[in-house]
Order: structure tokens, then C-alpha cells, then sequence
């Protein structure tokens, strides 16, 4: 029998080793990560168990979205908030489960950091065994002292000091940036840590996947239409022809093009003006993540990462991977204004 590797990186090792680079690190950053991380492997745990215990299906409450929350989505927000708020490392939480900021508990330290999640991306794929995914984004707090604010979590994207995700997919993988490259981890099941699988991830300038909710395709404007027929092959001269694939878990969507190249969209179309994936905890973590493989992300026109929120829930169209990819649909949204 072959005997496991002993000189992994573990996703500890790998994040205390990045720390070294900067002198003035207190540290603080590197172990928040590492709660994330722990709360993904409980997360993970409970996902990969779904099939077994009775937990499938739904909690019976509406999230604040008016969306049925799945029992599940209670339970990994639970998880999160758990393994962040006790460590005097965070001043605010803000998570698509609940309506306001969450403030951590108990008395002691409040730390410098404000952090933003969904706890369980693509909920309603846990009852098809299909992957779901947890969208986090970190920031450094903009008030002074005590419990953080509002203010803390309606940053601009491009503020975000770390942004990640992790996919419980046939396996499941943590992706982050702290701005230093994009590395991707995937959790060993045999000695439970996550260990580094996909250093420095770069993304391909223009991809070989579409993935778009096809079936909204009269909903959307003129110019939408016209981008995707350019992603069909009606346009060979400007953009290349690609292949459709669409999950409906934007965690797995965009990882797949993340790696392989493509471009993911969610555009505004007539039953949903503003689209419907959420500004300041899923489209600004995975713009930064985007742009630090190299890719980009838009709302179709403008850089997501430069847009100012206003309130914890808004949405926002996205247009996200391959940077020629993105820019193309900005090309020919702004080809029908002029
Ligand atoms: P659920 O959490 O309700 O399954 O929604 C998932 C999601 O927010 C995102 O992960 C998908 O990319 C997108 O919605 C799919 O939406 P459509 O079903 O409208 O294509």
C-alpha cells in the first residue's frame, strides 16, 4: 500500500508561509483565513452527509431574499458565524442570511476586519447531489473602535484585502486571493486539511465555456442577445465561439471557467431589473478573485469592483472570467448606446 505524502502544503503552512512576505502582518488576516477554512470543513462535512441524514429539504422559513431557506444554508451560516465570532478578529459579519450586519458576541476584543458571505451559494442544487458552493469577502474595518457598522460592509470591492470561495463539489476546494495570486486548496479527506492543489491560477484571456441562463434569453435586452449570439459563432472576427455549460451554482460556474476560461453572465433581464446574484457578498468577492487570475468582471459596463454599494442585499447584473470574453460584452453593450 502506498504511503501518503508527508511533504504537503497544507493550506495552514501555505498561509503562515505568504505571511512571512510581509513584515508588518500581525497575523491577524492569516487566522481568519484559517477560521474560514475550518468553518468550510464543517460545512463540508454536513454537505457530504446530506444524502444520509434527514436534513434534505427545507427549513420552512423565507430568507431575507424571500427565498425558502434549505436546511442546510441555516447550518453552514450557523457554522460560519461560529468559527469567526469568538476569535477577536472581526468587528462585523454580513451574510445573504441575515437581513442586518451581525455583530460578534460577548465582551471581549473587536478585531480590524469586517467579513461578508454566503454561507451556501446554490442552495437548491443540495437535493440533486450537485455542487453548492460559500462566497466570503474580507475587509479592513473603516470605523474606529467596538462593534463594526453598515459602513464596515458597504465598501467597494476593490478595498477587499482577501476574498475566497469553496466549492463542495466531487471534491471540495478553497479558492482565495489576499492580492498575492489566486490559490486553490482541496481538502484531503484522509488527514482533513485542505492542501494546496492549484498554485498561482491564471485565467486563460479568452475562454472555452458560456455559462448563462439560456432560457431568460427573451428577457434580456437587444445588445445581450447580440453578445451571446457572438458566444453562439455569429461573430468569428471578434470573439471566439464557445461552449455552453451552465450548473446554476455560481461558485461551480465561475470555478470552471476560472480554470478552464470562459465567461459566466447573469444579466438584468424584464422579470429581474438588477439581475439577481448579490453585489457585496458574491459578485466583489469573485470580481476580485477574477481580476487577480487575470480575468475581469463587469455589470455588464462598469468594473463590479468600482461600484459603491448601498445597502447589504442589493443585486447586481454580472458579467465575469476571461477578460476578452467580458470586455466583449461591454464592446457591444456599448456599440447599441452610441
Ligand atoms: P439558489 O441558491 O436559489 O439555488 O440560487 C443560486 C444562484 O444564486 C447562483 O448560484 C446561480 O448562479 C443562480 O442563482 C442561478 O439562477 P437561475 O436559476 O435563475 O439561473
Amino acid at each position: 500500500m502506498a504511503l501518503p505524502e508527508t511533504s504537503v502544503i497544507t493550506i495552514e503552512r501555505f498561509i503562515i508561509e505568504q505571511e512571512r512576505l510581509y513584515p508588518e502582518a500581525t497575523g491577524e488576516l492569516s487566522n481568519l483565513l484559517y477560521d474560514i477554512a475550518l468553518g468550510a470543513k464543517i460545512i463540508a462535512a454536513a454537505v457530504r452527509r446530506a444524502g444520509l441524514l434527514n436534513i434534505l429539504g427545507s427549513a420552512g422559513a423565507m430568507n431575507i431574499q424571500g427565498e425558502e431557506q434549505q436546511k442546510l444554508d441555516v447550518f453552514a451560516n450557523e457554522a460560519l458565524k461560529n468559527s469567526m465570532s469568538h476569535t477577536g478578529r472581526v468587528c462585523v459579519m454580513a451574510s445573504e442570511e441575515d437581513e442586518e450586519v451581525i455583530t460578534t458576541d460577548g465582551n471581549g476584543p473587536r478585531g480590524k476586519y469586517a467579513v461578508l458571505f454566503d454561507p451556501l451559494d446554490g442552495s437548491s442544487n443540495i437535493d440533486n447531489n450537485n455542487p453548492v458552493g460559500t462566497i466570503f469577502s474580507i475587509y479592513r474595518r473603516l470605523s474606529m473602535e467596538g462593534n463594526g457598522t453598515l459602513k464596515d460592509v458597504l465598501q467597494p470591492g476593490r478595498n477587499q484585502v482577501a476574498a475566497g470561495y469553496i466549492m463542495y463539489g466531487s471534491s471540495v476546494m478553497m479558492v482565495y486571493t489576499t492580492g498575492q495570486g489566486v490559490h486553490g486548496f482541496t481538502l484531503d479527506p484522509t488527514i482533513g486539511e485542505f492542501v494546496l492543489s492549484h498554485p498561482d491560477i491564471r485565467t486563460p484571456d479568452s475562454g472555452m465555456y458560456y455559462s448563462v441562463n439560456e432560457s431568460y434569453f427573451a428577457r434580456w435586452s437587444q445588445a445581450m442577445q447580440r453578445a451571446v449570439r457572438g458566444f453562439h459563432g455569429d461573430f468569428p472576427e471578434r470573439i471566439r465561439a464557445k461552449n455552453s455549460r451552465y450548473i446554476g451554482a455560481l461558485v461551480a460556474d465561475f470555478h470552471r471557467n476560472l480554470v478552464s476560461g470562459g465567461v459566466f453572465l447573469y444579466p438584468e433581464e424584464t422579470h429581474k431589473p438588477r439581475g439577481k446574484l448579490r453585489l457585496c457578498y458574491e459578485a466583489s468577492p469573485l470580481a476580485f478573485i477574477a481580476e487577480h487570475a487575470g480575468g475581469a468582471a463587469t455589470d455588464g459596463l462598469n468594473r463590479i469592483l468600482d461600484l459603491v454599494p448601498t445597502e447589504l442585499h442589493q443585486r447586481t447584473p454580472l458579467v465575469i472570467g476571461s477578460k476578452r470574453d467580458v470586455e466583449f460584452v461591454a464592446e457591444i453593450l456599448r456599440e447599441s448606446q452610441a
